[in-house]
Formats: C-alpha cells, sequence, structure tokens
C-alpha cells in the first residue's frame, strides 16, 4: 500500500512522518523544492516539538520520501493552504492546483482525502473538478454511474505545538462522500489513529471543523469584552473569571492582546461568508478580538504618557506561549505599530527567536534579553505567557508601570 500526501507543511509533514512510521510507504508531494530536498535529507523545515526525530527515522527506514511529481498511490491526502482574507472569497486554489496535480496519476478504486479547512462545500467541489480532470473515472456525486472513485474530507484538528500527540490521540471525524468512502477513509485513519473515527457527511465534516473554531473564537471574544468591561468598572478581570469558573457549569477562556495564528482568526469567516446574514454572533466575534490590539495601544499609550522618556518593553512577539511562530501575531502587530508611533524607546523581548523579525526591522526597536528589558524599561507589556515571563516576581516588576494582557501578574 502506498500512501501520497500533498502539502508538506504544518499538518502534511507530520502526518505523512506517522503513517511511514506505521511502516506504510509514504509520498509527499510539495511544489517547494526546498521542502522536498530538506525532507529527503531526512530534515524539516517546521519548527514543531519531535517532528525532526519522527522525520529522521521515517525517511532512514525507506518509508518516506519527497518529491515535486505526484506518483500513482492508492491513497491521496490533500493537506494545503486555504487561505481566506476579510472582505474576499475563501481561496480554493491550492485545493484545485492539487487536484489538476494528481489527476494524471489517479486509478480506479483510490481514495482522495481532504484535510485542510475548508468551506462547507469544498470537497463536493473537489470531487467535482476530479472528474472534469478525468472523465474516464467516476467520483462520488458527479453522475448517477455507481462511482469507482472515493473522496473524503477528514479535517485535520492537531494543535500547533503539540502535533505529533495529537495527530494520534485526537478522534477523527470521517466525511465521506458516501458510506463507502468513509469505510475506505476509517481503514486508512486506523492505521494511525488511537482516538476514536466517528462518520459524518462532507459537508457537516466541513462544518464542524469551522464550528471549533468559531467556538473557540467567540468564548476567546466573549473573555476579550470582559477585560474592557472590567477595566471600565476597576474590577481584575482574571479573578473574575477564576470566580465565575468555580461554577460547575461555566468555562470562560482568557482574555489577551488579541487571536492571533492561522486557524482561529481565519476559520469564523468562512461560516460568515457562507451565511453572511445569520452568522451575526460569529462575526461580531470576530471583530471584537480583531479589535483588541487597538485597546491595548491606547492603554501603553496612557501608561507611557507618564513618562518624560518611556522605555516600553515588549514581553512577546509570538501568537500564543512557548513557540517560535510569528505568524498573524497579535503581539509582533502590536510592537510594530508601537514603534510606528514612536512614543519611546521600544525593547522586545522573545526568547524563542535570536533575530528581530523582518516586520520590526528597521523601526529602532532592540530585541533584548528579559534581564536587559527589566533593568532599561520604565513600562512593561506583557503580550505572551512564554514560560520565562511567568517566573517573573513582584520585585521584578514593581517599579515599573505594567500593562499585561495574559494576567501573568494578576495574583502578585
Ligand atoms: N487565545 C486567547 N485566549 C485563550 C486561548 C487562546 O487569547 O483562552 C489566543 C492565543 O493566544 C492565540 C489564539 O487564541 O493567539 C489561538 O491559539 P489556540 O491555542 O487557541 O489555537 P491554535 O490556533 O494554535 O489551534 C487551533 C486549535 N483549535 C481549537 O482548539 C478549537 C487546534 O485544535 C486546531 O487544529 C487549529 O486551531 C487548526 O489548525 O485549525
Amino acid at each position: 500500500k502506498k500512501v501520497s500526501v500533498i502539502g508538506l507543511g504544518y499538518i502534511g509533514l507530520p502526518t505523512a512522518a506517522v503513517i511511514a512510521s506505521r511502516g506504510i510507504e509514504v509520498i509527499g508531494i510539495d511544489v517547494s523544492e526546498k521542502a522536498v530536498d530538506t525532507v529527503n535529507q531526512g530534515k524539516v523545515h517546521i519548527v514543531e516539538p519531535d517532528l525532526d526525530m519522527v522525520v529522521q527515522a521515517a525517511v532512514t527506514m525507506g518509508k518516506l520520501r519527497a518529491s515535486l511529481i505526484p506518483e500513482p498511490a492508492e491513497a491521496f491526502m490533500i493537506a494545503v493552504p486555504t487561505p481566506f482574507k476579510e472582505g474576499k472569497k475563501p481561496d480554493l486554489s491550492y485545493i484545485k492546483k492539487s487536484a489538476e496535480a494528481i489527476a494524471p496519476v489517479l486509478e480506479k478504486g483510490n481514495l482522495i482525502i481532504l484535510e485542510s479547512t475548508s468551506p462547507v462545500g469544498a470537497t463536493e467541489q473537489l470531487s467535482q473538478w476530479l472528474q472534469e480532470l478525468r472523465p474516464d473515472l467516476s467520483f462520488p456525486g458527479q453522475s448517477s454511474q455507481e462511482p469507482n472513485m472515493h473522496v473524503a474530507h477528514c479535517p485535520e484538528r492537531v494543535l500547533p505545538g503539540r502535533v505529533l500527540e495529537e495527530l494520534v490521540s485526537n478522534d477523527r471525524i470521517i466525511g465521506g462522500m458516501s458510506k463507502e468512502c468513509s469505510e475506505k477513509a476509517i481503514e486508512l485513519y486506523k492505521t494511525f489513529v488511537r482516538g476514536e473515527c466517528i462518520v459524518t457527511n462532507a459537508r457537516t465534516a466541513e462544518m464542524a471543523k469551522l464550528t471549533e473554531n468559531s467556538f473557540r473564537d467567540v468564548n476567546i471574544a466573549f473573555a476579550n469584552e470582559l477585560s474592557i468591561i472590567c477595566d471600565e468598572l476597576k474590577i481584575n478581570v482574571w479573578e473574575l473569571i477564576a470566580l465565575a469558573n468555580r461554577h460547575p457549569r461555566v468555562n470562560i477562556l482568557s482574555p489577551g492582546p488579541g487571536v492571533g495564528g492561522h486557524c482561529i482568526a481565519v476559520d469564523p469567516w468562512f461560516i460568515v461568508d457562507s451565511a453572511p446574514k445569520t452568522a451575526k454572533m460569529i462575526r461580531l466575534a470576530r471583530e471584537i478580538n480583531d479589535n483588541k490590539p487597538q485597546y491595548v495601544i491606547e492603554k501603553v499609550k496612557a501608561a507611557a504618557d507618564q513618562f518624560k522618556r518611556p522605555v516600553i518593553a515588549c514581553l512577546g512577539l509570538a501568537f500564543k506561549p512557548d513557540i517560535d511562530d510569528l505568524r498573524e501575531s497579535p503581539a509582533l502587530d502590536i510592537t510594530s505599530q508601537l514603534a510606528e508611533m514612536n512614543i519611546g524607546e521600544l525593547l522586545a523581548v522573545e526568547p524563542n527567536i535570536h533575530q528581530l523579525p523582518e516586520k520590526l526591522a528597521g523601526k529602532g526597536v532592540e530585541l533584548v534579553s528579559l534581564a536587559e528589558a527589566l533593568e532599561r524599561a520604565n513600562v512593561l507589556l506583557v503580550l505572551v505567557d512564554h514560560k520565562p515571563f511567568k517566573a517573573l516576581t513582584i520585585n521584578d516588576v514593581n517599579t515599573k508601570v505594567v500593562v499585561d494582557t495574559r494576567g501573568l501578574f494578576a495574583h502578585l
């Protein structure tokens, strides 16, 4: 048996490596020559705990290799980006390109799985594209003929930073375009998933993934709104949430400087785009979370105004704790906007990177150690709750004005 994984990114590469580690032959396909070369050397081009070891072992065992050119396989798993920019339409062009790439090598009986987070209807669209590209085969939902190909949507749900663990332990939603498609997909996932595989149709599977991330976004928006209300009412929001969460049926998430990453801040827009008139709360939650950085900036301005020569230390640039991922990070966005406002000296502390990111280059921001920041700053802006920041004590900060977006010092 051979499995082909299209897209060797944050989801595709770990998935390919884990399947290969089960002794199945896996070929990873990517358009980036660099990604292909790196994997074939047994190395990784993305940061994820333990991924390097698993990839190296799979390549050394001869079970995993990468290529720019697709070749025949029993199953094809598509894990490519599905970008979405506010005000635009979901971009399915990478899925379409994947369909075009694999179409020539498809054979009767093959299984094609879409893993990318997708708007409702994308799997049906994929099946239609494949049908148009290969009129000699019969794809599900495309004609009255009995299909001889299988298509399913099985959305990925792994948490960056815990991908290898969650790939195996999470339950999987199996959204086949027919019962037979789901059965085929389960057979594949059972080779490496310890969690349960639950069957539904493709549309429900697509919506389930979007719903999970929207649920989290709405809950964070609730927390972010509470944090602003509490500022107005002079209440400590962290204490408030801790108290409310003592109720057996209340579980509020944490406020922050905004919502980052490429999933939670994006996926709810797919739902809004599909149901623009009805998806009111989901849209509002997005807006509340997107406006939070601006609110934080206003607070920093007020703090800086208390000093003749403000020195502001921004603690953290990543989009969440203990990772080096700066993509769509509100912390980076806030730091960059502060730099443009010229309201004082700006220091950035990010223990997980060694070089100032491009977005801050040439803006007069200094990347410094935590110790140096504590030495020099009179305003401390906590943007990410990285482990070294959590270890700070009241003595480290009590001479400074603190803007704490993560509740790090709520208990001090
Ligand atoms: N955040 C808060 N307050 C919280 C929790 C998170 O402000 O209480 C912020 C984080 O700081 C970060 C953002 O939200 O900026 C997103 O972080 P996250 O850890 O909630 O999620 P992601 O984007 O790393 O991964 C999510 C996960 N989805 C859910 O937990 C429902 C993951 O399981 C998905 O696989 C992933 O999106 C994805 O690929 O869709």
